[in-house]
């Protein structure tokens, strides 16, 4: 008996059939409908009633990972039979007789009883199958003998497939019956993102395989993790994927072990949902102790918690007795007996105990209808295992059953399945409470009691959600940069107006107040490049054109700020320095020529040597000062404060102000020719830089919630190479910068006045930006507040200490000076700006001693005079002259200039007087003897004593 359109054949099929009459030969007899002893004997319990013999597989135990349904399968089935049996309307005349074995949800042991059934004793009519293995196996090789099988507890949705199993109807929905209320309760409790969790079995693979395509159609993602013995790997994968909604697949051995494992790695609670399959027995997640589970029974329960299952419904609440005369509720009790109340709660297949008593109705009313359909001379228990007539009523009987069951109404579609509702389950408190039904056909749910939740909180979130944060400044911070950013633009106008005001002071007129409005532009330009470094500020959404014009107006307002500020620094102290160096130059060869007679031989002998060949080379060169002094000193020290005198009205002239801006437009030139080409080549764009995630505490739902921070950078294709081209051109300035403010911090030049000032500024703006520019481009690049901060801190602090160094002196003296008395100050450095207080004291001190030493110098010329006269009236009246008289007049004379190279190397303004002094000392013996008065006297001639203790 084959269907229309049954598929041919398998192979292997035939060579199994082949096999299984080789190993039994005497098979072929009862193949072909001969009886055997068995056959022929009368059973003395049949009451005279023909025997209609079906076989029936029954897993009695669950083995490593099956389904034991036939702990309570089989007692239903047997009090089916004893229903039909005895009930008379039922197959008069004949009597059901039940051949069964335990196949432990074995395929392979299936197989042998399969081979017994067929091979041995009276032909069997039909047969009942349990398990999706078994039952796969056996349905796909009945046919060979004609056999229709009726499946009491097979859910395989593989079984829907009537080219593969020709003869097979199943009272037992598929198990895909619960994919379509599964798909509901996601959408219900909205869900969009699932997760599968199977074991590697047929019925599981073709579930889970359903349930994707469901889930697809109705958008929902679902991602499938499957397993073969143990699933700590799978739970693991599960973790990872930050699973939150899972449906288990897996026989009930195996759901211990998941749920064991489930409790071992977190995957429980209130962040987790579990989907079961809804026919385990009420207490299945109590461990068993063969089991040899890590876990405890308390942690069994507490991860199975609330976790849901969803069944076709299988036993009917109707209170109106079907075929069987008994309700669904009378069955149950009736199991309950015949079972002597066992703890059925925790007994395999007690859930489908109402199919296995429905499958057998099903089979003894398709035995009836077959008997009344067989034509004259036909007899159901003639039937062979190649009578295709009868095969085919049976199959007809089978497919056209229509009754009202303990389980329901049982009728089964084209593919052979049971069609029913599907009840939702859930474990509360660890009791399973039925909360509601889902109706596939209406697509509606009745629900029956309340979900519960953990924490009563609500359904959780199908996943952490990750919640995309762009870092922005913080409003506190950037409201307090913009601030100090508006002071110190305020201070740059202040000075501005000042250096305005007070430009006819000569403090301000020999400063270069055009350098210095330069200086306070580019500090006003870096303040206000602050405004654009702190945007997007929170809240402020920019578009990509938009970003990429506040990266160009950043870079250039900042770059073109500093050049400003810090170019109009450098150069000052850069014309400083050279303009001291070519003077020095001067002042030193000049020297040579004038006191070249004067010098020793010492002196021409050092000068002679390579080494100040050298060093007035790289004077010469670099402009170094130092060494032209110090080139001036050993030349010539005596003379070296008068040459520093002489020099200090070349250092006076008025310098013009386009040589300071010389500098700057050069610098300025760089800036722009490297932004433009940066712009034009290689434009800044918006790039987002993704952080590490971070847990946020956001209501209620706390655990649920990351954050995924992310910043927005400008970026260009070659950003490092411009960034260094920038970083590395500005650092040769500011070290060029620093190493020209130390040279030229002892050089004074009357309109360069705050030169040392500005020199201050230079080694503050170094420091800051040499320390800032590391940490921020490298430490604490991503965190936004603490590098804005960084930065912010540093242009405020170079303007502020910039502007307070140039401007905070002038400033004091032009409110403590009056306009009158600038005069008085005569010097480029002024009394305030220029020379410190001690300086100031010295030069008043030195003027007060200097004067008084011109009258010293006065009244000793006086004295010479009267002691020449003396001397002359002396020598007269004695003999009208005499030598020696002569001679001490000539020493006098002519010891002046051989004192002069003995002075001390310190010689100080003082010096020029030394000359007339050391002359006295020679000639002050002589007069002693008569004159006693004078401030300096000297009681006898000391020649050793030096030139300093007398001016002392
Ligand atoms: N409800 C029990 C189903 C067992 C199985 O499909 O193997």
């Amino acid at each position: 008996m084959r269907s229309p359109h049954v598929t041919p054949w398998p192979p292997w099929r035939s060579q199994l059939l082949l096999l299984l009459l080789l190993l039994r030969p005497s098979a072929g007899l009862s193949f072909f409908g001969s009886s055997s002893e068995e056959e022929t004997t009368p059973n003395p319990d049949d009451d005279g009633r023909v025997q209609l013999h079906v076989g029936g597989v029954f897993p009695m135990e669950a083995g490593a990972g099956g389904w034991p349904g036939g702990q309570a399968c089989l007692p239903a089935v047997e009090m089916a039979l004893e229903h039909i049996n005895n009930n008379t309307d039922v197959l008069p005349g004949y009597k059901l007789h039940l051949h069964q074995s335990n196949s432990k949800c074995q395929p392979g042991l299936a197989m042998q009883e399969l081979y017994n059934f067929v091979y041995e004793g009276k032909n069997k009519l039909m047969l009942l199958a349990g398990c999706s293995p078994v039952t796969t196996v056996v349905a796909e090789t009945a046919p060979e003998w004609n056999l229709v099988v009726i499946s009491y507890g097979a859910s395989s949705p593989a079984l829907s497939n009537r080219q593969r199993f020709p003869t097979l109807f199943r009272t037992h929905p598929s198990a895909n019956m619960q994919n379509p209320t599964r798909v509901a309760l996601f959408a219900h409790f909205k869900w969009t993102r699932i997760s599968i969790l199977q074991s590697v079995e047929e019925v599981f693979t073709y579930t889970a395989m359903n349930l994707e395509a469901a889930c697809k159609k109705k958008g929902i993602r679902a991602e499938r993790q499957s397993f073969y013995g143990d699933p700590t790997d799978a739970v693991r994968t599960l973790v990872r994927q930050d699973a939150r909604i899972i449906v288990g697949l897996f026989y009930v051995t195996e759901a211990r072990r998941v749920l064991c494992q489930a409790y071992k790695q977190g995957l429980y609670g209130r962040k987790y949902v579990w989907f079961f399959i809804g026919w385990y027995a009420d207490t299945w997640y109590e461990p068993h102790p063969e089991e040899h589970l890590n876990c405890t029974k308390e942690e069994m329960r507490k991860a199975a918690e609330y976790h849901f299952t969803t069944e076709s419904i299988m036993l009917s609440k109707d209170e109106v007795p079907g075929v069987s005369g008994i309700t669904g509720l009378q069955f149950e009790s009736m199991l309950r007996q015949r079972l002597n109340n066992t703890d059925v709660a925790n007994l395999g297949g007690w859930p489908e105990a109402p199919l296995a008593y429905d499958a057998l109705w099903a089979l003894a009313l398709a035995f009836n209808c077959t008997r009344s359909n067989l034509g004259p001379g036909y007899k159901l228990e003639n039937f062979t295992y190649n009578n295709t007539v009868m095969a085919q009523l049976l199959f007809d009987c089978v497919k056209n059953t229509s009754f009202k069951g303990v389980s329901g109404n049982v009728m089964f579609s084209d593919s052979g399945d049971r069609i029913a509702k599907t009840q939702i389950e859930q474990l509360q408190d660890g009791k399973y409470v039925m909360v509601g039904r889902f109706d596939n056909g209406a697509n509606e749910f009745n629900w029956t009691a309340d979900v519960k939740w953990p924490d009563g909180r609500g359904p959780p979130t199908d996943s952490t959600i990750i919640k995309e944060h762009l870092e922005t400044v913080s409003n506190g911070l950037y409201i307090m940069v913009c601030l100090l950013a508006i002071l110190g633009i305020a201070l740059s106008l202040i000075c501005f107006i000042f250096n305005a005001k007070y430009g006819y002071r000569g403090v301000i007129v020999q400063s270069q107040p055009q350098c210095n409005n330069i200086l306070l532009a580019g500090s006003a330009l870096c303040s206000a490049s602050l405004f654009l470094m702190g945007l997007p500020t929170a809240g402020v959404q920019l578009t990509d054109g938009e970003f990429t014009l506040l990266c160009h107006s950043r870079i250039s307002i900042l770059m073109i700020g500093f050049t400003f500020a810090y170019g109009s620094m450098f150069a000052k102290v850069w014309i400083v320095h050279r303009i001291g160096a070519a003077e020095n130059q001067q002042i030193a060869s000049r020297q040579k020529d004038e006191y070249k007679p004067l010098l020793g031989k010492m002196s021409e002998k050092e000068d002679a040597s390579p080494w100040d060949g050298l060093r007035t080379l790289i004077s010469t060169i670099a402009g170094r000062p130092l060494y032209v002094a110090g080139s001036l000193r050993k030349s010539s020290t005596p003379s070296y404060g008068s040459l520093l005198a002489r020099s200090a009205d070349r250092l006076g002239q008025p310098i013009p102000a386009v040589k300071f801006y010389g500098v700057i437009v050069a610098f300025l030139a760089i800036d722009i020719l490297i932004i433009l080409i940066w712009i034009w080549q290689d434009p800044l764009v918006k790039d987002k830089v993704d952080l590490p995630m971070i847990d946020q505490v956001i209501g209620d739902n706390d655990e649920d919630v990351k954050l995924k921070p992310f910043l927005e950078h400008c970026k260009s294709e070659h950003h490092t190479m411009w960034t260094s081209i920038i970083m590395g051109y500005k650092l040769i300035i500011l070290i060029f910068g620093l190493f020209l403010a130390y040279e030229t911090r002892n050089l004074k030049l009357r309109f360069v006045n705050d030169s040392r000032l500005v020199g201050l500024a230079i080694y503050n703006v170094v420091c800051l930006a040499v320390v800032t520019g590391p940490i921020v481009t490298y430490l604490i690049k991503s965190q936004i507040n603490a590098n804005f901060g960084m930065v912010s801190a540093t242009v405020i602090l170079c303007t502020y200490i910039s502007l307070g160094l140039v401007f905070v002196p002038k400033l004091r003296f032009v409110l403590r000076v009056p306009a009158s008395r600038d005069e008085a100050y005569p010097s480029a450095n002024g009394p305030a700006p220029a020379l410190s207080k001690a300086e100031l004291k010295k030069l008043e001190q030195l003027t007060r001693e200097n004067e008084a030493l011109g009258k010293q110098i006065e009244e000793k010329d006086e004295r010479i005079s009267q002691c020449t006269a003396r001397i002359e009236e002396v020598v007269r009246e004695s003999s009208g002259g005499s030598r020696e008289s002569d001679r001490l007049i000539s020493v006098a004379m002519t010891t002046a200039p051989v004192e002069l190279s003995k002075q001390p190397t310190d010689a100080s303004f003082s010096s020029p007087t030394k000359m007339t002094t050391t002359a006295l000392i020679e000639l002050q013996p002589a007069c002693h003897a008569n004159e006693t008065t004078g401030q300096y006297q000297y009681e006898e001639m000391d020649n050793s004593t030096s030139s300093d203790e007398i001016l002392l």
